[in-house]
């Protein structure tokens, strides 16, 4: 039993750490690096905060511990749960209707259970951990009903809710067989924060005309008399973390070596993404592909560079993707490559954070075409890590992150001969001009960072 202590907890699917065997075959608790730790962790620590998640594994029955200052409260996973939630309900039937539907949504009413059951459980938790009058601040599609249960149990708390990735419009989201639940347990939140102001105009329209609440602008009224409010924070980076790890030695000596690697092309293309249906990543290497092939860009003097990530890979639709990009590589560099000067170097594999660095360090072009994207922060981190204004940003006009990086080459990713044009001119455009667009966009990435995300929302929660 934990006792109610912190001042502010955060509520995610994930725990911000992984564990570790040791050489000698014992396990400890290892911090998973990544923005939303990073920008939430002064706060924490400030406030006594704990951070309540799945640890990762089944049936990992794990005692809350500390970590580096921080109270983490593990909520564990069953195989069942990992099936039924994470990779069915989770990943199987919202991303997929999130994201405009590129894949089909399944609905399955046993997935549904295990949504409703596991949200319970990461409730319970938080209700366990949160001192009186508590700030909880739950992230994300997996624990959509969390705001409303929490309310419940616990009327004495102020409630945030984040959604990293898209909200769909209303046509879209009246599919879902249980479209009435999710809303309401959205509005158990005070504050819900969404990447865009046209996915809060969604939330706020589907409340009116589904749930029938009277709405004035960004607010919500409840029958009970409270207030919600739904409104953008977009989400960012640590900017300076990732400047100082692209300026370090070791950073920039590898970012030499892997272009040596690849036999010093002239021109470095580079795609990074988690290897995920929404990311594009199938028009992107074709377009590249025609231009190899009309005779455009020349495998002797440039290079297509592309890291996917290995994600979800029990859910088939990401099977089906992974097997498709692996066919399409293969026919490509069957097609247009030479000896040792494939057009497209695929890497199928997960880096640590100073490679990432040092591929953004080394690519010319950085090409981020999802067909729907939240926010997508690889964007972002390329621009951090240009102190020299170097370097070209090619960007999907569906990611979120085209709204504040305006002075990239934006593209329709799903317009294949829009995109083959949009990459030559990034290719050919003069270095004055590729300076000049990236100066404006590091100064919109160092201005809003990550943490001062955070303090808009927790801010902004705090007032209300
Ligand atoms: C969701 C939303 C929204 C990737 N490969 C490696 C690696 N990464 C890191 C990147 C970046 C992160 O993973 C990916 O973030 P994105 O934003 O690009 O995309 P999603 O994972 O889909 O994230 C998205 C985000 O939530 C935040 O709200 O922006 O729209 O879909 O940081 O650098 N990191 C390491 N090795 C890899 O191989 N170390």
């Amino acid at each position: 039993m934990t006792t109610a202590t912190a001042d502010l907890v955060i509520v995610a699917n994930r725990l911000p750490v992984d564990e570790v065997v040791n050489p000698d075959g014992s396990t400890s608790w290892g911090r998973s690096p990544g923005g939303l730790v990073t920008a939430l962790e002064p706060v924490l620590r400030a406030q006594h905060g704990a951070w309540v998640g799945w640890p990762g594994g089944t049936d990992q029955e794990i005692e809350p511990f500390e970590s580096d200052g921080l109270t983490l409260v593990p909520v564990p996973l069953s195989a069942d749960d990992i099936e039924h939630f994470y990779e069915g309900f989770s990943n199987g039937t919202l991303w997929p209707l999130y994201h405009d539907v590129i894949a089909k949504p399944l609905f399955h009413r046993e997935w549904w259970d295990a949504y409703v059951d596991v949200n319970r459980r990461f409730t319970e938790r938080a209700a366990e951990v949160a001192a009186p009058g508590a700030t909880v601040w739950v992230q994300d599609y997996q624990l959509q009903l969390v705001p409303q249960m929490l309310r419940e149990l616990r009327p004495d708390l102020r409630i945030g809710f984040y959604l990293h990735i898209p909200f769909p419009p209303a046509e879209l989201f009246a599919q879902l067989p249980w479209r009435r639940q999710i809303l309401e347990g959205l509005l158990g939140a005070d504050l819900i924060g969404f990447q865009l102001p046209g996915a809060a105009a969604n939330f706020i329209r589907l409340v009116r005309t589904r749930v029938g609440h009277r709405t004035h602008k960004d607010t919500v009224q409840m029958p009970d008399g409270r207030l919600v409010r739904a409104s953008a924070f977009p989400i960012s980076i640590d900017a300076e973390e990732f400047e100082t790890m692209a300026r370090s030695e070791a950073v920039q000596s590898r970012a030499k070596e892997i272009r040596e690697q690849l036999g010093s092309p002239k021109t470095l293309f580079l795609g990074v993404d988690r290897l995920d249906y929404t990311k594009g990543i199938h028009a992107r290497l074709r377009a590249y592909s025609e231009l190899v092939a009309e005779g455009h860009v020349d495998v002797n003097d440039a290079v297509f560079v592309q890291v996917a990530t290995p994600s979800r890979e029990r859910v088939e639709q990401y099977r089906i993707l992974r097997d498709e990009i692996d066919r399409l590589v293969g026919r490509i560099n069957g097609d247009l490559g030479h000896y040792g000067r494939p057009a497209i170097d695929y890497q199928h594999a997960s880096f640590p954070r100073e490679e990432m660095a040092a591929l953004y360090r080394a690519a010319d072009v950085m090409v981020v075409t999802p067909l729907r994207d939240g926010m997508n922060l690889v964007a972002k981190e390329y621009v951090a890590c240009k102190y020299d204004d170097e370097g070209a940003l090619v960007l999907s006009e569906f990611a979120g992150a085209a709204h504040e990086l305006r002075q990239a080459w934006m593209v329709n990713p799903y317009d294949i001969n829009g995109m083959k044009a949009t990459l030559l001119d990034a290719h050919r455009a003069s270095p004055e001009e590729r300076r000049r667009r990236m100066r404006a966009m590091r100064v919109q990435v160092k201005e809003n960072d990550v943490a001062r995300w955070a303090e808009n929302f927790l801010g902004d929660l705090a007032g209300r």
